[in-house]
């Protein structure tokens, strides 16, 4: 049968309105859900299309499959695996869902909230924060990405911690499967054990099995009081020593634990030249901690620096800078979210999102960074990330001098040292972000038949004619 695209188009327009049909002309500029964060990927797309209810992702996803066309689900496009926009071949439309953001119900005696899947985070933490709740989800592109987003690539972030990544936050799931099925599992319970827990095969499958509209996600009390302090170090092991300290003295109060490398900083200060002078000395390693808790803020500021002091006594902490004011706490907040900024501005980097158990990571890092500097003189490692929960950001910068486009033909060598070095310490490739296009690949060497046909198995049956992001996770 052949394929008539505006007759296609046409269907779509009737179904979701004219004005929520974009197509790729000179008027409609389609770029902002095309390409990517990094710009690093960018496929055509026959169409955007931008549905306000799951009936009308229901209807576009059965008019879909009557034809063929492949579905692209789109959140606020901040992935960073390429998973979000078309692949270059094949006949693909964009799904937006910014439009499906109402708050479906608001339970603060039950501390849930069901909001559509175009919901954004930070709005979602506004929200909460008003009815005296925290929505703990929080990372760098907390302003732009949506919850379908965060839920399809389960994300992680800065409270990990303490809270756990988005799997960890969803009660209920809204999902429209590839065949236009609505499955409704919007429950706020937190026990149900009645057979498979089905909503966690969607949530990190990256709009491969379904598209979530809606979810329901768990609130937890609003910290009234809240410190933040920034620390030097001399080395890894220093630094996970200070991590059992901190815990052991401030427990759940204790709610981040990131890693800055002296390279990092110093790009940030590069590119980003207000940042203040934190530490009176230089050190190899910096941490940014967070505690939070109920009551004022003076009880937990003395814990934590009763906690802070005993590292310095230990020698594990070389210097520190405690956040007086809310200033200076977005000050270091900022700095922190400002490394992935300050490797875009240098024009790029070849990514790593690793996990790995948290006591193996101190000799990963040191093994790693002279193999790095022997396979590639002057080399730019740039380290840093949530050692709070063993998953580091080990971004590799091209060397002085060389071109930044020239060094991403390097990217199969230099994730071969990482990614190998990884896997034979039992670590995972991608900790946070997800595969994508990126590691799509990777994902065929790394792990073992058998899970890549269970994997397979589970597409097949939800997806036969592999119609929900083709090509992204698995060879399809
Ligand atoms: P998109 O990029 O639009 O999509 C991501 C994936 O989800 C794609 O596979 C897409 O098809 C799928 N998808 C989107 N919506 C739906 C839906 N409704 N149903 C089904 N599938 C859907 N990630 C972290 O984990 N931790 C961090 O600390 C972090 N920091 C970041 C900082 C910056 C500056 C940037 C740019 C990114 C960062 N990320 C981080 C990555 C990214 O923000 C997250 O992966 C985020 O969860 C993606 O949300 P999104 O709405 O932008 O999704
Ligand atoms: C972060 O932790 C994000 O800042 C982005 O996960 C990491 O840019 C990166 O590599
Ligand atoms: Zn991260």
């Amino acid at each position: 049968m052949t394929f008539d695209a505006q007759a296609w188009l046409a269907e779509a327009r009737s179904l979701i309105g004219e004005t929520n049909v974009l197509t790729p002309n000179r008027e409609e500029d389609l770029s902002a859900f095309v390409k990517d964060w990094r710009g690093k990927f960018q496929g055509p797309a026959l169409a955007v299309l931008r549905p306000a209810t799951t009936a009308e992702v229901q209807g576009l996803v059965r008019l879909a499959a009557r034809a063929g066309v492949a579905i692209v689900p789109q959140g606020g496009n901040t992935g960073l695996c390429g998973a979000s926009v078309p692949m270059t071949s094949g006949r693909q439309v964009v799904l937006q869902l910014g439009r499906m953001n109402k708050v479906r119900e608001l339970d603060v005696r039950n501390n849930t909230v069901t909001v559509e899947a175009g919901y954004i985070l930070q709005q979602l933490q506004e929200l909460a924060a008003s009815a005296g709740r925290l929505f703990p989800l929080s990372l760098g592109a907390e302003g732009s990405c949506q919850i379908g987003g965060n839920l399809a690539t389960n994300a992680g972030g800065m409270q990990v911690l303490r809270y756990g990544n988005m799997r960890e936050l969803v009660l209920g799931l809204e999902v429209v499967l590839p065949d236009g099925e609505v499955l409704d599992l919007l429950r706020a319970l937190r026990k149900d054990n009645t057979g498979y827990d089905l909503k966690q095969l969607f949530i990190g499958s990256e709009g491969t099995l379904g598209i979530v509209t809606a979810a329901t996600l768990k609130l937890f009390p609003l910290p009234t009081a809240e410190t933040s302090a920034f620390a030097g170090v001399a080395s890894l092991e220093d630094a996970i020593s200070v991590l059992d300290v901190m815990r052991a003295s401030m427990g759940d109060r204790f709610s981040a634990f990131e890693l800055i490398s002296h390279p990092a900083l110093e790009l940030v200060r590069q590119y980003f030249p207000d940042t203040p002078p934190l530490l009176e000395q230089d050190c190899a390693w910096y941490l940014l901690m967070k505690a939070a808790d109920g009551g004022d803020g003076s009880a937990l500021n003395d814990a934590m620096q009763a906690a802070l002091m005993a590292c310095m006594e230990q020698g594990t902490i070389k210097d520190v800078a405690l956040a007086s004011s809310l200033a200076q706490t977005q000050v270091l907040w900022d700095l922190r979210e400002n490394v992935t900024h300050a490797q875009q501005m240098d024009g790029g980097n070849i990514k790593h999102d690793v996990a790995l158990p948290i006591s193996r990571l101190p000799a990963f890092v040191e093994g790693m960074l002279p193999e790095l500097a022997h396979a590639f003189p002057g080399v730019r490692p740039i380290i840093y990330g949530h050692l709070g929960d063993g998953n580091l950001h080990f971004n590799v910068s091209a060397p002085d001098g060389v071109d930044a486009k020239a060094w991403q033909t390097r990217t199969d060598a230099v994730n071969k040292i990482i990614h190998d070095a990884t896997v034979a310490l039992r670590g995972s490739i991608s900790a946070e972000h997800g595969v994508g296009q990126l590691k799509r690949d990777e994902l065929l060497h790394y792990k073992t038949a058998i899970e890549m046909d269970v994997m397979h198995r589970i597409k097949k049956a939800l997806d036969p004619q592999n119609l929900l992001n083709p090509g992204k996770v698995l060879n399809t």
